[in-house]
């Protein structure tokens, strides 16, 4: 047994499982929930995970989408490519398919076998395939009505609720000031008028609220281990009304990033074109039904706003005491904020190189 704590074992084995545990590991480095692969001896493997109700204030609201997404993923198999959405595992006595235990919620989801994630893209290939993903997980839930979905997260990706919320903090914050955090705030001051670029398209009726993943960073797209096509979304807490472009945005900032978005400090960090280009065919070739022109027309808009606003808000999370994301060691959260807002800086650069690959692919 991989170090599993007696404590872990016994919330695993509180759900349905097909047969005793045999291991327990962390698994991944998601930044919010803590989550853990168990085995078990059936041979099957499951994901365990304690969410983070600090973030998610209604986890139960978390699981009903997660229902309604699996309820719809089942009606609507995609023929002729394997293609899997987590299934939710219930607790063996309630039904419920969560364990309240000790002030935490925990629950249980299937695992994607034989399949890997990568934390930052090598090559147009893997690229490709995490547009591919969500492209088809676009696809898959463009017809689930957002009225069966819950607003899980209120003001989640709406960039000018961060904007207020850092002119807030930074009023407040104790936090010493340097060269770096000084930086920062300028850059942030210079770029107040992007914030309002999808919201005000959204309010004004040219971009419309559809079912998003709302994560979709390369991680959290799987791919077959052994021929490397794109085979799940996973990390599912974030599927709740919204924009796609959240997600293209999201999606392009990570993957065009061949740092990573946890690059160690003064790394070099550029927008990758090439990556870009393979991303938006993956995903358009996958999507292109579900938008309209004037969704082509904020790509640009989105990945630049993304990328901002996830700067916007490690930045804030630094200046507030490291208290949203996990961090490793003080001033992790201003690293990765300088790391987004450097990619920023390079996505502006190449404005008009990025609008040419989206018109190209139109
Ligand atoms: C958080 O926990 P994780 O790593 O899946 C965050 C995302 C950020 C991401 C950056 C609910 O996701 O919005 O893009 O960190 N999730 C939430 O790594 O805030
Ligand atoms: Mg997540």
């Amino acid at each position: 047994m991989a170090a599993a704590a007696p404590e872990l074992v016994a919330i695993a084995e509180a759900f349905a499982l097909p047969g005793p545990v045999t291991a327990i590991a962390p698994l991944g480095n998601g930044n919010v929930n803590a989550t853990y692969r168990v085995d078990t001896a059936s041979g099957e493997s499951f994901v365990l995970q304690r969410l983070n109700t600090a973030v998610f204030a209604e986890p139960e609201l978390v699981m009903a989408n997660l229902q309604s997404l699996s309820t719809h993923a089942q009606q609507r198999p995609l023929a002729g490519q394997r293609w899997e959405v987590p299934r939710v595992i219930q607790h063996r006595h309630s039904g419920q398919p969560w364990l309240k235990a000790g002030g935490e919620f925990w629950r249980l989801t299937s695992f994607v076998n034989d399949a890997v994630t990568l934390d930052a893209i090598a090559t147009p290939a893997q690229a490709m395939q995490v547009g591919r993903g969500l492209g088809l997980f676009h696809n898959l839930i463009s017809d689930l009505p957002t009225d069966r979905l819950a607003d899980t997260l209120p003001g989640f990706h709406i960039t000018p609720t961060y904007l207020a919320a850092y002119d807030q903090i930074l009023q407040s914050s104790q936090l010493q000031r340097c060269e770096r955090t000084g930086w920062c705030t300028a850059f942030i001051a210079a770029r107040r008028g992007l914030a309002t670029v999808l919201e005000t398209a959204k309010a004004e009726g040219r971009l419309l609220l559809r079912p998003i993943h709302g994560d979709p960073k390369v991680n959290n797209v799987m791919l077959c281990a052994r021929t490397g096509v794109a085979v799940s979304l996973v990390d599912l807490d974030t599927v709740k009304p919204g924009l796609v472009h959240y997600d293209i945005g999201d999606c392009l900032r990570s993957a065009c990033n061949p740092a990573g978005e946890e690059a160690p400090p003064g790394a070099p960090i550029h927008f990758d074109l090439e990556l870009c280009q393979a991303v938006l065919e993956g995903y358009l070739g996958a999507a292109r039904a579900c938008l309209s022109e004037v969704d082509i027309d904020h790509i640009f808009a989105a990945a630049r706003l993304i990328s901002f606003e996830l700067g916007l808000r490690f930045f804030s999370d630094h200046l507030a005491g490291d208290i949203y994301f996990r961090s490793q060691r003080p001033g992790h959260n201003l690293e990765r904020a300088l790391v987004q807002f450097k990619l920023t800086e390079s996505i502006e650069a190449q404005e008009q190189a990025i609008r040419t690959i989206v018109e190209g692919l139109r």
